[in-house]
């Protein structure tokens, strides 16, 4: 168990449509990833995790699937697919695919036949037709959470309007997604990242539920769950899922994006005959106050160590404001809403200079850790994104009162002085990119002591030369505003304070994520890593 890959693995998250665009037509594609992993090696991941690439109308970015089995003509076919994942395993790197079960596109094939065939029949049986709302639930992106179809039955959509819920009571549901997870399996994937599973079943008396915030997750620890999440029935699915998996040779993972708290529930996820990782999501969300840090570290470990599965560590990703933003904000947590233009503003230079102290702060603790694409290089989110150029469906579905996701999803800058900043050959970008980009750009970076890129190069170098990822975690005395733990032999130090702080004696400065004083302390929003 403690050879596996995973256990500490570095992922890296790529978002096709907006890593690198081969084409020139302002959307990324496979082989404008492929073109760009040598740089993925040079930062030195283990892993990929690719978010959707399969065809779909893209009302939800990709994560509404019209065809479970194939690549959408946007990011190319399958056999640059192909080409991606044998270019990634010859440079070592791992590839996951990410798997989109809760629901799927109203253009699946299908949801077409469902509307075809009418009430009662078998294909209206593969999603959650009634034939009137048994209940008021919200989507997760604003407004009803169910639609009337033309002949007057109504269907379940937790998410857009174009993505109907499946009935995984269904057997025909269930084999149909063995068979796609054995499909991917069979072209030599690493694993799944398993999208919303904690919602696949549904409270079978569909019960009303009227708090909207709960349809973000399993938010109230001390009630029951949800009728809609973190259901009892969802374990049983991947204890299926497991046995499939653990059939193909190398070691394999299934990772849970699941919003249940608290740890201990979310940790059933990962018992030994489900799924191998779950995002941790509590730790994104803690507020940069070592108190809270701490608590919500301690409990994930115990969590994780209750189950025999490792801790993940994660701090930004496709659907939330990027941690380089979130942390300009005083007191900001990890799920606030998307930021446009007449909010208040973040304080960029202290947002990245705490989110750099975070990081190392992450990279230094056991278990496996997930980076999205773009924090390497330091991105804040898009803060001022013309509203007219959003494509989140929760911006127009929240009747423009949630900006969405677009902040963190804006194409990458590569080059600094390239059109759409090297993002691809023309200066065509599906999301617009701010001035800014070209501070922000991979060459400006590359080779320049002190940058966010050197920075986390550095850090995934120390922490696999350390062995960090598969280390203990011993706290050390803390003051109010340090928090300090022992990794090993290393001795990984944050200083939330406002006046800097001293090392032990004898510590060997190993990184830090930001210059130390003259008198060699630790100043304040700084994260420290030091040889004892
Ligand atoms: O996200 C699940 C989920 O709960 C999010 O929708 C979250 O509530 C939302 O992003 C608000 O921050 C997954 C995917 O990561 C997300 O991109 C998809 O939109 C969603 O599922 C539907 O597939």
């Amino acid at each position: 168990m403690s050879d596996v890959w995973w256990r500490d693995a570095v992922i890296y998250q790529v978002y096709p449509r907006s890593f690198a665009d081969s084409d020139g037509d302002g959307m990324g594609d496979l082989r404008g990833i492929t073109e760009r992993l040598p740089q993925l090696k040079e930062l030195g991941v283990d892993a990929v995790w690719l978010s959707p690439f399969y065809p779909s109308p893209q009302r939800d970015g990709g994560y509404d699937v019209a065809d479970y089995r194939d690549v959408d003509p946007r990011f190319g076919d399958l056999d640059d697919l192909g080409k991606l994942i044998t270019a990634a395993h010859e440079l070592g790197i791992r590839f996951i695919v990410d798997l989109v079960p809760n629901h799927t596109s109203s253009e699946h094939q299908w949801f077409r036949a469902a509307l075809n065939a009418g009430p009662g029949s078998p294909e209206r049986a593969r999603y959650i037709f009634r034939d009137e709302p048994p209940n008021s639930w919200q989507s997760v992106f604003g407004g009803p959470a169910w639609q009337q179809v033309p002949d007057g039955q109504w269907y379940l959509h937790l998410f857009d309007v174009s993505q109907p819920d499946l009935n995984w009571d269904n057997p025909e549901v269930r084999d149909e997604f063995a068979d796609i997870l054995r499909f991917w399996l069979d072209r030599g994937v690493d694993g799944f990242r398993v999208d919303v599973a904690h919602g696949l079943i549904k409270d079978p008396g569909l019960a009303e539920y009227t708090y909207r915030g709960a349809v973000l997750g399993g938010l109230d620890p001390l009630g029951p769950p949800p009728p809609m999440w973190d259901q009892e029935g969802v374990h049983e699915i991947y204890r299926q899922w497991r046995r499939i998996v653990e059939a193909y040779p190398g070691d394999r993972v299934l990772v849970a994006e699941a919003w249940v708290s608290p740890a201990d529930r979310l940790a059933r996820y990962v018992r030994s005959d489900e799924m191998n990782q779950a995002f941790n999501f509590e730790y994104m969300e803690a507020r940069w106050l070592p108190a809270e840090l701490r608590q919500v570290i301690d409990v994930s470990l115990a969590a994780g160590d209750g189950v025999g599965a490792p801790t993940t560590w994660v701090l930004s990703n496709h659907d939330v404001v990027r941690h380089a933003t979130r942390l300009g904000y005083e007191g900001s947590r990890g799920r606030m809403p998307g930021i446009g233009v007449g909010d208040p503003q973040p304080d960029t230079g202290l947002g990245l200079r705490r989110a750099r102290a975070a990081t190392l702060q992450m990279l230094a603790l056991p278990g496996s850790a997930y980076l999205y694409q773009g924090e390497e290089l330091g991105l804040p989110e898009h803060t001022t994104l013309p509203d007219d150029a959003r494509q989140d469906p929760a911006w127009e579905r929240s009747g423009h009162t949630e900006r969405g996701r677009d902040g963190c999803r804006v194409p990458l800058p590569w080059e600094a002085d390239a059109p759409s900043y090297g993002f691809g050959p023309s200066d065509r970008s599906w999301l617009p990119q701010p001035a800014v980009w070209a501070e922000y750009a991979l060459d400006r970076q590359q080779g320049v002591a002190g940058s966010t890129w050197e920075l986390y190069r550095s850090a995934l170098a120390l922490r696999r030369e350390h062995h960090l990822g598969l280390g203990d975690l011993t706290w050390l005395d803390e003051t109010k505003d340090v928090l300090a733990f022992r990794n090993g032999q290393v001795l990984v130090l944050t200083n939330f304070g406002a006046e800097p702080v001293s090392l032990p004696l004898g510590a060997r400065v190993l990184l830090s994520s930001e210059p130390l004083g003259d008198d060699g302390r630790v100043p304040g929003d700084v994260t420290l890593w030091a040889a004892l």
